[in-house]
């Protein structure tokens, strides 16, 4: 079975878990496609839903999908939100942010009653960091925070699109960083980060998430 069709199946046993009424965040990045996909459907049948976007890109495909786009602001509190990921450990601690989007992500989950992960069996790691751990900053601090980084050992690179700096919905910097040789505890790591002045976020989703589908072949293999 391949990712894209594990990718789909993942998908379709989350949209379960939205109901009529409910408030709904909507993740960035292929798996994320399809659950949007199967909620526009389901809003062309007559369901009631309203949703809240976590990048530009999203916004777009639920508007044209005829999906009701509220802000964040608009929603307040979120029933539940559906989103991929980069990895997924055992624990549900993921590498985030492949796709750019890990802040209004982060946001999103921070304020969501349920947080569901979707995603191919490929993302299932027994360890993270074989991904790089995107990292988002502030333009103004970027050079500065590469090498403050390239000092702790992290091995940082400034994300690129077509030979520019990659930029995300914010406008702010990506920097990919190697965490696979750290035996920095990944609470600790992401504390360190985070005190440094202009990291915006990191893709560390550490405590968000309530459940995880991983396409498995035909199957959907639903952790609790
Ligand atoms: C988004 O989905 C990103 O945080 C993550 O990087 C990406 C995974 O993309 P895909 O589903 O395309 O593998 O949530």
């Amino acid at each position: 079975m391949n990712a894209v069709n594990e990718k789909k199946v993942a998908a379709l046993e989350a949209v379960k878990y939205v109901k009529s009424g409910m408030t709904v965040g909507l993740g960035t990045g292929s798996t994320a496609f399809f659950m949007i996909e199967a909620i526009g459907e389901m809003v062309q049948n007559g369901m009631d839903i309203k949703a809240v976007a976590t990048s530009n890109e999203t916004e777009k495909l639920a508007t044209k999908l005829g999906i009701n786009v509220i802000t964040l602001a608009e929603a307040k509190r979120l029933d539940v939100t559906i989103d991929g990921a980069d990895e997924v450990d055992e624990d549900f601690q993921l590498i985030k942010g492949g796709g750019g989007a890990l802040l209004r992500e982060k946001i999103v989950a921070h304020n969501s009653v349920l947080n569901i992960i979707i995603a191919d069996s490929s993302k299932s790691v027994a360890k993270l960091g074989k991904f790089k751990l995107p990292i988002e900053t502030i333009p103004f601090a970027t050079q500065l925070i590469i090498e403050e980084l390239r000092g702790m050992g992290l091995s940082p690179v400034q994300r690129k699109k077509d030979d520019a700096d990659y930029k995300t919905d914010e406008n702010n910097d990506i920097v990919d960083i190697d965490i696979w040789d750290t035996d920095i505890k990944l609470t600790d790591l992401e504390q360190q980060l985070k005190t440094i002045p202009g990291i915006v976020e990191t893709g560390l989703f550490l405590t968000t998430t309530n459940l995880v589908i991983i396409g498995n072949g035909e199957k959907a293999i639903v952790k609790k």
